[in-house]
């Protein structure tokens, strides 16, 4: 249950890792105290928990799980030798029904004496709450800000883990091409592709994989079911391998059959807006820049298809983008799926509206990872909204966009490495020309 995962413990990556969230927090009186959580239990399932996996602050620290785990940090004790470790003992009833747990740190029982030592000094509590230990949320925060800040840059290590996670997954995703054809279930392709991933090294995946036929290609969440693909159908795949707590995001949307028409127009739309999009992730490039480059490359081509009207910079001016975009253009991934989103430690909420509801908002650093992954969709929920009929009502050929209701939608997504120089396109080896 408490096991690392595959690869387990790197040492001298969590000593380095340490250093250098202890230089980056820059802490002067106050103590850190990082938790690793509890299992969850699930309603009304007796002693059944949901899988364990440690808070990712937790986990970026001591590369493994530990259930109740504690790391403890005091800044005048050096950003090396200031580190503790303390985990609950092991038990009895954990020998008999888990089995054995090697005790890499020292008994949970002495973080109390460790901190009764520290009295009167201000606590930091990041990771999990830690029963008992107040704080102060205002500075955690801030705390927090910086913490993740400076585990945005990924490490050889890290950059590895993904690589291994990426290479179950492209597996997955060739194994997967037999079953694009007439009369297979999403749930089947799912089985197929997890499978392999599983075959390829992966222990988990990243997160409940998405498979769906025709219009529920245009549903973002959405948990494969019976629904079998037809003849002309778009299936959009977004599914990623885990490995040793790191992972991936890729999607791909495929035809079952000829890409033809809009289809295919919508794809190609995409398609460009993604290469572009990957290839604009250098150093030192807002991210904000990126997306609004996605929005607008496929407003573009939107309206060569004639689907939207007007000027593609006055259309994502307006929000009309929002219509068949209503999404990020991508997001930070590797410890998770979400990993280290947020902004630049200090920015405010950016005044622009067309930016101001992302998940992110800093310029992309060597070292990064993140997703790109635009897409067009036809979604009636958004389109039939009155409201959004009215304010867009010159903006889009609604009559030719009502003849593609029921098709779904197109994402395609990679996961871009940040370098120095030429961005690195981790996932390219799924296959997406068409
Ligand atoms: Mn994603």
């Amino acid at each position: 249950m408490a096991s690392a995962g595959s690869g387990g413990m790197d040492r001298a990556e969590v000593v380095s890792r340490r250093e250098r969230i202890a230089r980056a927090l820059d802490l002067k009186d106050e103590i850190l105290l990082v938790g690793a959580g509890e299992p969850v239990g699930i309603p009304g399932g007796m002693d059944q928990t949901y899988p364990f996996l440690s808070h990712a602050e937790y986990f970026y620290l001591a590369d493994r799980e530990c259930i109740g785990g504690v790391i403890a940090f005091d800044p005048k004790d050096g950003p090396k030798d200031g580190w503790r470790d303390f985990e609950p003992d092991v038990t009895e009833k954990e020998r008999v029904w888990e089995g054995p747990r090697e005790m890499v740190g020292e008994s949970l029982s002495g973080l109390a004496g460790w901190l009764a030592a520290r009295r009167g000094r201000p606590v930091v509590n990041l990771g999990a709450a830690i029963a008992g230990v107040r704080q102060d949320a205002v500075r955690a925060e801030a705390v927090r800000e910086q913490f993740t800040h400076a585990r945005r840059p990924k490490s050889a290590v890290e950059i590895e883990r993904i690589r291994e996670a990426v290479k179950a997954s492209e597996a997955g995703y060739k194994v997967l091409q037999q079953y694009l054809k007439p009369g297979v279930s999403e749930r089947r392709m799912k089985i197929e592709l997890e499978a392999e991933f599983f075959r390829n090294g992966a222990d988990r995946t990243c997160y409940g994989s998405i498979v769906g036929v025709g219009s529920n290609a245009a549903v973002f969440h959405f948990t494969p079911g019976e629904k079998a693909a037809n003849a002309g159908d778009l299936v959009l795949v977004d599914a990623g391998a885990e490995r040793g707590r790191y992972g991936c995001d890729i999607t791909r949307t495929y035809c079952v059959g000829t890409w033809e028409g809009a289809k295919r127009d919508l794809y190609l739309a995409v398609l460009n807006a993604e290469k572009r999009a990957c290839e604009a992730c250098r150093a030192g490039v807002e991210y904000r820049d990126v997306h609004l480059g996605a929005a607008l490359d496929m407003t573009r081509s939107l309206v060569e298809m004639g689907l939207m009207k007007g000027d593609a910079e006055t259309l994502v001016e307006q929000g009309a983008h929002l219509l068949f975009f209503p999404h990020g253009v991508g997001h930070f991934v590797g410890l998770g799926v979400r990993d280290a989103s947020g902004r630049l430690p200090g920015r405010p909420v950016h005044a622009d509206k067309r930016v101001s509801t992302l998940r992110c908002d800093l310029p992309l650093m060597p070292g990064y990872v993140l997703t790109i992954e635009p897409g067009l969709y036809i979604i009636p929920a958004l389109l039939d909204d009155p409201a959004r009929r009215e304010k867009h009502k010159d903006h889009v050929a609604w009559e030719r966009v009502e003849k593609l209701y029921g098709m779904g939608g197109v994402r395609i997504e990679d996961n871009i490495l940040v370098t120095e120089g030429e961005p690195v396109n981790l996932t390219a080896g799924v296959v997406k020309e068409i």
